[in-house]
């Protein structure tokens, strides 16, 4: 049955490998649960699940500032709505495809769940590049993309935020454009500015809730963040605070990456420098060697993964650890890594992590925080209220990544896979989702 379920998905999403990767990890992994639970075959729960309740893809022109006219393409996924209003960011990125979105809007759905947040699955993005465009030019494409996107989303329907390529200009630009339309100041994007319904915590929350998991981790694992090495890559939203945290609880980061290349400094890496490059000066990372000649700057994405590390957080982008990066690591003796990027250890790299024992935590389950506290600005902007840093913090640490850590182990446990935290968060997402789906009927 599961085979020919994960036939059927690659019959069906033809030239969209990462979509029928993510769908074949999770599919594999809930085979027992289906044994456990026959009327979820008969009421077809999988097939439904991999079936995205509707794609909405659109033509996005704007003009660049030599006044020619630019198209790109627009996309949403409103993939799963059996537990709430879809909910997931948007991606501006050259290699955005309907495939990468869907993959995407499908990881949501049970990273949603376990949040234990009532919000469904979405995701939605473009192939547009902000890389080099002026903030005018971002604002018009933003605007643009708005004009479509404003029709099909809400506050109680479907609530985008950020992802690689939308942060917070780019979420004020379309916010902005949304509310001329609708005339109406509602919650229909999360990430926003802190004066305009935005919540403390929500720009750290992904990258500390990382280290949230991590810590849970380790301690299952009888070992230290305190005086560990560890390698991020990326240095975007998600890098960079989870950099931070592991600095605040004595970790020393030794490699950070962008699309370009990876730094690698003996001394620990200068984070208030890569957020100055990154956040403030959208410059390339090899900038960061001028002003510090004990690091050294290195071409190439992969060669990362070649440093020798405790801890490995692949916080950059898909695919990014291959079986052969990580039976480097696994070599150089790496005994963690939690992912903050979306699927980013191919399911051979994540089967040599496994068989050597090293703990690991998939990205659905220990990326979930960034989600999780976008939930939480929902909540804020429905009571209008704003809560402080520590408490959203405190929220996000004991009641979503400790929980949802407890959760996958558990499941992981009652299905005969002890310490799996894959097989275990994909199960406890997909019970979450699945018995909604039932109770809900053919819809
Ligand atoms: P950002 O755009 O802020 O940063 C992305 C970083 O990854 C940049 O350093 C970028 O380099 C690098 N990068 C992007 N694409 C590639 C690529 N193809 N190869 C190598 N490096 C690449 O995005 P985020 O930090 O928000 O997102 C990072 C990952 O985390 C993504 O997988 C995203 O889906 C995931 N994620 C994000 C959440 C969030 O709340 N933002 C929540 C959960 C997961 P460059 O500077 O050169 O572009
Ligand atoms: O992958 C993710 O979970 C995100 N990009 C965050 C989505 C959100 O709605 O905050």
């Amino acid at each position: 049955m599961i085979k020919g379920i994960i036939d059927q998905v690659k019959k069906r999403n033809p030239g969209e490998p990462e979509f029928i990767q993510a769908v074949e990890e999770v599919v594999e992994s809930i085979a027992p649960v289906l044994d456990k639970h026959p009327e979820y075959k008969i009421a077809k729960i999988v097939e439904r699940l991999v079936e995205p309740e509707r794609q909405l893809m659109f033509r996005v022109p704007w003009q660049d500032d030599k006044g020619n006219v630019q198209v790109n393409r627009g996309f949403r996924i409103e993939f799963n709505s059996a537990i709430g209003p879809y909910k997931g960011g948007l991606r501006f990125h050259p290699s955005v495809y309907l495939g990468i979105i869907k993959f995407l809007g499908f990881e949501q759905i049970l990273k949603n769940a376990l949040t234990g947040l009532p919000m469904g699955g979405g995701k939605g993005g473009s192939d547009f590049d902000p890389k080099g465009k002026s903030d005018a030019e971002v604002m018009r494409f933003c605007q643009s993309f708005m004009m479509e996107l404003c029709r099909h989303i809400g506050p109680d329907t479907d609530v985008p935020a950020g992802d690689i390529g939308v942060g917070g200009r780019e979420i004020g630009y379309m916010f902005g454009m949304y509310k001329k339309i609708r005339n109406e100041f509602t919650g229909v994007l999360t990430g926003k500015g802190l004066n305009w319904g935005g919540s403390l915590a929500r720009t750290e929350a992904t990258g500390y809730g990382l280290i949230y998991f991590l810590l849970q981790m380790l301690k299952d694992a009888k070992k230290e963040i305190k005086g560990a090495t560890v390698v991020s890559s990326g240095s975007g939203n998600v890098s960079i605070y989870a950099v931070q945290k592991c600095q605040q609880l004595g970790a020393k980061v030794v490699a950070m990456s962008d699309s370009n290349g990876y730094i690698y400094d003996a001394n620990g890496i200068d984070l208030k420098a890569i957020q100055k490059l990154k956040e403030v000066e959208r410059k390339r990372i090899s900038e960061y060697v001028k002003d510090h000649p004990s690091a050294k700057y290195t071409e190439g994405c992969n060669g990362i993964w070649t440093i020798k590390c405790d801890i490995a957080l692949p916080n950059a982008t898909q695919n990014e650890i291959d079986e052969k990066s990580a039976e480097k690591l696994v070599a150089n003796g790496v005994w963690a890594v939690a992912e903050g990027a979306n699927m980013p250890s191919t399911p051979e790299a994540i089967k040599v992590f496994l068989k050597n024992k090293v703990a690991f935590g998939p990205a659905k389950a220990a990326n979930a925080g960034g989600v999780a506290v976008s939930g939480l600005e929902m909540t804020q902007n429905s009571q209008r209220l704003s809560w402080s840093f520590a408490e959203v913090d405190k929220y996000l640490d004991e009641k979503i990544m400790q929980h949802i850590y407890r959760q996958a182990k558990a499941a992981a446990e009652e299905y005969g896979q002890p310490g799996n935290l894959v097989v275990g968060a994909n199960i406890a997402g997909f019970e979450k989702v699945a018995s909604a789906m039932y109770a809900q009927g053919l819809v």
